[in-house]
């Protein structure tokens, strides 16, 4: 692209419209299109689906797929990296344990924030990546009142493992867990430049304060229930729903279109097709859980709600969207509470967002980075009243 191509002339009709669709900046991690959604550094997310989460992260920040000699390389790096300062435990005990979980996440990032930052942009990235599993355990621990026996952490476990193992969970097929959670992170760890968290976070970071306060500043955004707080709306929803017989679920999802409530799970701003990573966590229940009871109501839905929703030409896409499945497989696994999803699709967003804002900060414009974001607003006449 040339420096002088116009790529939209803005009118007064883009006003108040939150930058929808406004060209601000070019993003070297990941885009979405229309068929095959988000694709990472080049890549589908479908051929990405089935690799180690860690593969993956290696992918955002150095934007090729690790050799193995480079994939043990980077998981020795972040076993280095992984230990929590000091200070964490002692301000989950501390919490209110009605607060919701991405407030306590919130918090627990300025926390380790303020003990430990390097001002490194690539380090506190990479660092924050290492520790996150741990910080999510002990959310989890402290929030649930299980405060006994917390395992000592082990940062040589990868990083899905290490977060189990805090997490110490009883009852529950850890292998099985294991595999839900890294597709989880994998499918979610980056979706495009404009996102309201990433923005955000990248905004805050373009100030120059440090990656932890911007990575809190991403995640109070994706706390939103428009944003990030979308996928625990969406396992409530299926909770609602409580059959899988075709024809309930038909009646259900009209009642919900005439009381004007969204049919969770579908649609998207982007694609138009069924997302990939609805698709690939479709399968991958069939594989581990087609007998879970949420899973047959969402199976139905999948049938159903499509043709639904295409009754109604407004609707871009009537297809399922990411958070279709993920809050099903995430129950299924025995992580029984939505409160907590977004703290998931958090964690995951870290590498995403941090990745984002190394290349903000470090490579853009011959590496002086993006200047502290400034858009314009325009004075209304009631402002200039005194003038
Ligand atoms: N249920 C009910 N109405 C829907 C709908 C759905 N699943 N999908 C779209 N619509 C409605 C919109 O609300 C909009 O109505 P108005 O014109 O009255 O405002 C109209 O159809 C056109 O919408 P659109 O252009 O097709 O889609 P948008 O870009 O405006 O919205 C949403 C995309 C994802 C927000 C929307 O499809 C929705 O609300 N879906 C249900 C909630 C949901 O599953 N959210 C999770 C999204 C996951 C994601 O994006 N991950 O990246």
């Amino acid at each position: 692209m040339s420096n002088d191509e116009p790529l939209l002339s803005v009118t007064s009709a883009h006003l108040n419209t939150g930058l929808r669709g406004i060209p601000v900046g070019t993003c070297r991690t990941s885009f979405v299109t229309p068929t095959e959604g988000v694709h990472y550094c080049g890549y589908p997310i479908a051929e990405l689906a089935a690799l180690d989460v860690e593969d993956v992260i290696y992918l955002l920040f150095n934007k090729e797929l690790p050799t193995p000699e480079q994939s043990a390389a980077f998981r020795a790096d972040l076993t280095a990296r992984g230990a929590l300062p000091e200070g964490l435990d002692a301000v989950y005990a501390a919490l209110p344990r009605e607060g919701h979980p991405m407030d306590w996440l919130s918090i627990g990032l300025h926390t380790i924030g303020m003990a430990d930052t390097t001002g490194n942009w690539m380090d506190d990235a990479l660092n924050l990546v290492a520790r996150m599993p741990r910080v999510m355990g002990l959310l989890f621990r402290y929030r649930e009142g299980r405060t006994d026996g917390i395992p000592a952490d082990d940062t040589s476990l990868g990083l899905v493992d290490r977060f189990i193992a805090t997490l110490d969970p009883e009852g529950v097929d850890r292998s099985v867990m294991r595999e839900v959670l890294n597709a989880y992170l994998v499918l979610h760890l980056d979706h495009g430049g404009g996102n309201l968290s990433t923005f955000t976070g990248k905004a805050t970071a373009s100030g120059k304060a440090t990656l932890y306060a911007s990575m809190a500043s991403a995640m109070n955004s994706l706390s939103g229930p428009l944003h990030g707080r979308a996928n625990q709306s969406c396992l409530e929803f299926v909770l609602g729903i409580g059959t899988s017989d075709p024809e309930e679920v038909e009646a259900f999802i009209r009642g919900e279109l005439e009381a004007k409530r969204p049919v969770f799970g579908f649609g998207h701003a982007v694609l138009r097709a069924e997302d990939p990573r609805a698709t690939y966590q479709f399968a991958l229940g069939e594989r581990l859980c087609p007998d879970d009871e949420n899973f047959a109501i969402i199976r139905t839905l999948r049938e159903v709600a499509p043709r639904v929703l295409a009754e109604n030409p407004k609707i871009s896409n009537p297809n399922a969207n990411v958070d279709i499945a993920s809050g099903t497989l995430l129950h299924h696994v025995g992580l029984r509470k939505p409160e907590y999803y977004t703290t998931f699709f958090g964690w995951a967003r870290v590498a995403g967002i941090g990745a984002q804002i190394v290349d903000e900060r470090t490579v853009m414009r011959d590496g002086k980075g993006v200047p502290i974001y400034r858009p314009k607003y325009i004075a209304e006449e009631q402002s200039l009243r005194h003038v």
